[in-house]
């Protein structure tokens, strides 16, 4: 861990929540690393509480302003309002480009020491974030500078959200059955399911889930499928023959399904951590499965004229998980081949698994030695303060 910095050191994140989890749940990570490994004085301004709610309970969806974890929590609702330069942080992020208020950006301006301004972009594959990480981009008409930064997979972006602790917590949980069957078993798992291909599912609507359960359920090999309420609803519904909410489970052929009440962020770790293999989503959950060291299969978000193939691509290139990693993702993410099928790639996916698992520990390994966004963001921050005069003066982390 880095050295803290100043105690006056200010941070304000602004998130925007487009669509599901992901927006605060990446923010929310931030925001408590930056408070309880660095320090700072962090106030998260996030538009939706009730999306925030389902990954923090804690969280009060009508409340103004509250304190969580150490972060000053506001409820971000009002793009005219007014600020005054005192009110304006050391550092301000936003994220994924969402149009932080007008007023805001104005006290920036007026502030007599200026923030660091930061754009935290989304985690991509692809070569040319490594040019574009830390660019500047000046304000059209206001003294001051706003820079990029992008989180990665090389060691000239960003690097991944981890917390200082996160490796040894894993490895503690990997290596102790008992504790994982403790956590498993208030939803349900009985000891003798431990001992199955344990699988948590994590995805968009449009996977091909149906056609997943039925190749596991005709397989030879048990399996347990830990499925989130509210995921893939329509087949998980189909294959339990009753509503897919927390609780609902069933066993046909070798699949045995169980719906999961959706866990706070740490506990999802915990499953994680606990299956071996994993399906996850969007950005949060796909970066928390790389750190949980087992095999995953990541469904992307969609982008417009199947943008997001390329970046898979580019994921799939990087990791090189191998052959049949490769295709089932593909066909995972509705970019598979001709009569591809789960019932024809499962059964290449599933003798990969060992292989799989030495991948996913090297690849953890590899990812640790980029460094965590939280320090190397607060690294960058004070670059930046000190080349330009006009900035805070924050001192390096
Ligand atoms: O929910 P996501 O699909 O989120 C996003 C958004 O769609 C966003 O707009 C887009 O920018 C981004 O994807 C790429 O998937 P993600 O990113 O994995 O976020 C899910 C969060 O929910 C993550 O923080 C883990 C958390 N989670 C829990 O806390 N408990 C659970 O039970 C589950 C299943 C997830």
């Amino acid at each position: 861990m880095s050295q803290p910095l100043p105690p006056a050191t200010t941070l304000a994140i602004f998130c925007k929540v487009v669509d599901n989890y992901g927006d605060i749940g990446i923010c929310w990570r931030m925001a408590r690393q930056f408070a309880a490994e660095h320090g700072v004085d962090v106030t998260l301004w996030v538009d939706d509480l009730a999306s925030f709610q389902r990954i923090c309970p804690q969280v009060r969806s009508t409340a103004p302003s509250q304190q969580i974890a150490g972060v000053t929590v506001r409820h971000w609702h009002d793009q005219a309002a007014q600020f005054t330069p005192a009110e304006v942080a050391d550092i301000v992020i936003e994220f994924f480009a969402c149009d932080i208020p007008p007023g805001y950006v104005a006290a920036m301006a007026q502030r007599a020491q200026r923030p660091v301004w930061l754009n935290y972009e989304g985690l991509s594959a692809e070569e040319w974030v490594e040019g574009c990480h830390t660019l500047p981009s000046p304000h059209p008409r206001l003294p001051l500078t706003k820079h990029f930064f992008f989180p990665g997979f090389t060691e000239r972006t960003g690097g991944l959200l981890r917390e200082t602790d996160l490796a040894q917590a894993r490895q503690q949980f990997q290596a102790d059955r008992a504790a994982q069957h403790a956590f498993l078993a208030p939803f349900g798992v009985r000891a003798e399911e431990m001992a199955a291909l344990k699988v948590s599912l994590f995805c968009y609507p449009s996977a091909p889930v149906a056609d997943l359960l039925a190749a596991w359920q005709g397989g030879a090999a048990p399996v347990l499928c830990l499925v989130p309420e509210g995921v893939a609803t329509q087949a998980v519904a189909d294959f339990l023959e009753q509503a897919p909410v927390a609780g609902a489970s069933r066993t046909r052929g070798a699949l045995t399904l169980r719906v999961l009440p959706f866990v706070p962020q740490p506990d999802y770790d915990r499953l994680l951590w606990a299956c071996d293999l994993n399906f996850v989503r969007g950005e949060d959950s796909w970066v928390r499965a790389q750190w949980a060291a087992r095999p995953f299969v990541w469904h992307i978000y969609e982008q417009d004229e199947n943008l997001h193939h390329k970046k898979l691509r580019a994921f799939l290139q990087r990791f090189a998980g191998g052959a049949a990693l490769d295709a089932f993702s593909l066909l995972w993410n509705g970019a598979g081949q001709g009569a591809q099928d789960c019932a024809s790639l499962w059964p290449a996916l599933q003798a990969a698994l060992p292989a799989l698992a030495v991948r996913a520990q090297a690849w953890e390994t590899a990812q640790l030695a980029h460094g965590d966004v939280c320090s190397n963001l607060l690294a960058f921050a004070a670059v930046v303060s000190s080349v330009n005069p006009e900035n805070s003066g924050i001192m390096p982390g």
